[in-house]
């Protein structure tokens, strides 16, 4: 829901995604700066078919081939593909602990869930591993694991991204992408025929975003914007919050809550996937996800006049401080 608040928080199902100014392709340039982990495969967080990263409403197909929709009927929650049998969801989006997990889906590869997805996959599940210190109060540790009833072959449409090790360290202003399937704004649905929706947000600091909630985790990650208008909503729900680096999408959050969606000054609230290798890895058995160390200063704002400026401004620059040490 996107301006209704329904207690302290929103807990729910996942997203609302307004519309985006597009933005020049030269907005890559402007990208956080990374050191990947030496031993760390390439297999994750590739996108072949994202070749245009521009804000908007409905996502490109393929452009996020680890989004993932968990199924109770009909869409309930987000999820993320890690490896060929595990996905990332929140803890939250299972608040039955008697469910008979055999009703449950997960849909990869889809882009809308209502036409015809001749890339997309079904599985049941065979397992779900929520955290063991999931706090349903605070939703402090919002993370769940989920493994398929039988692995996924990787294709252009269907593809792992990587997860943020321990030592990522992403500084607010960093600008990041959200996806999924949820609400596009206060009881309202995703039109149809629901396609994918993508948006791209600042992150804001854990302590700014303090403001705006009573207790807020260093196991949680915000992002918004001061004037509102972006944001995951009711739906988007244990989806995934990515980091890029280059060719490469770092996963960093998993969408958890927020007070209303898209307030001004109101940021939405996810899990810190950073805070979580030991247990994910701990837990995934078969293939290993990929941890990447992702670190940003947050100048990665999406300016397009920025890099085009810097082509201007670079040569009188750099004569003048040539011409200053020659003057001196
Ligand atoms: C929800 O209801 C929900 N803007 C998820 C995320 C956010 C708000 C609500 C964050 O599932």
């Amino acid at each position: 829901m996107l301006d209704k608040e329904t207690g302290p928080f929103d807990v729910g199902h996942c997203v609302k995604i307004p519309p985006v100014t597009l933005v020049d392709e030269s907005v890559i340039v402007h990208r956080p700066q990374y050191r990947q982990t030496p031993d760390a495969e390439k297999e994750c967080g590739i996108a072949p078919r994202n070749t245009r990263i521009v804000g908007g409403e409905d996502a490109p197909e393929g452009a996020w081939p680890w989004q993932a929709s968990l199924q109770r009927g009909g869409h309930s929650c987000g999820a993320s593909l890690i490896t060929d049998e595990w996905l990332l969801c929140a803890a939250h989006c299972f608040p039955f602990p008697n469910e008979n997990i055999n009703t449950l889906r997960i849909l990869l590869g889809h882009q809308s869930l209502e036409l015809e997805n001749p890339n997309g996959e079904v599985r049941t599940i065979a397992e779900i591993i929520p955290h063991p210190d999931f706090n349903s109060q605070t939703l402090d540790n919002d993370i769940a694991l989920i493994r398929i009833s039988s692995p996924v072959t990787f294709t252009d449409y269907i593809r792992p991204v990587c997860l943020a090790a321990p030592d990522s360290d992403v500084a607010d202003g960093t600008n990041v992408w959200i996806t999924g399937w949820g609400t596009i704004g206060s009881d309202e649905s995703l039109p149809s025929p629901q396609t994918l929706q993508e948006v791209e947000i600042p992150v804001v600091s854990n302590s700014e975003c303090a403001e705006s909630y009573n207790v807020i985790t260093s196991n949680m990650i915000c992002a918004g914007r001061t004037e509102g208008g972006r944001d995951s909503c009711q739906g988007d729900s244990g989806g995934p919050m990515v980091g890029q680096n280059g060719s490469q999408w770092t996963q960093v959050g998993v969408v958890s809550f927020g007070r209303g969606c898209a307030l001004p000054d109101i940021p939405g609230v996810y899990a810190r996937v950073s805070e979580y290798q030991s247990w994910i890895s701990g837990r995934v058995t078969g293939r290993q996800p990929t941890f990447v160390t992702f670190i940003s200063d947050g100048n990665n704002t999406s300016n397009a006049v920025a890099p085009h400026l810097s082509y201007y401004l670079l040569p009188p620059l750099l004569t003048l401080s040539f011409t200053a040490h020659v003057l001196m």
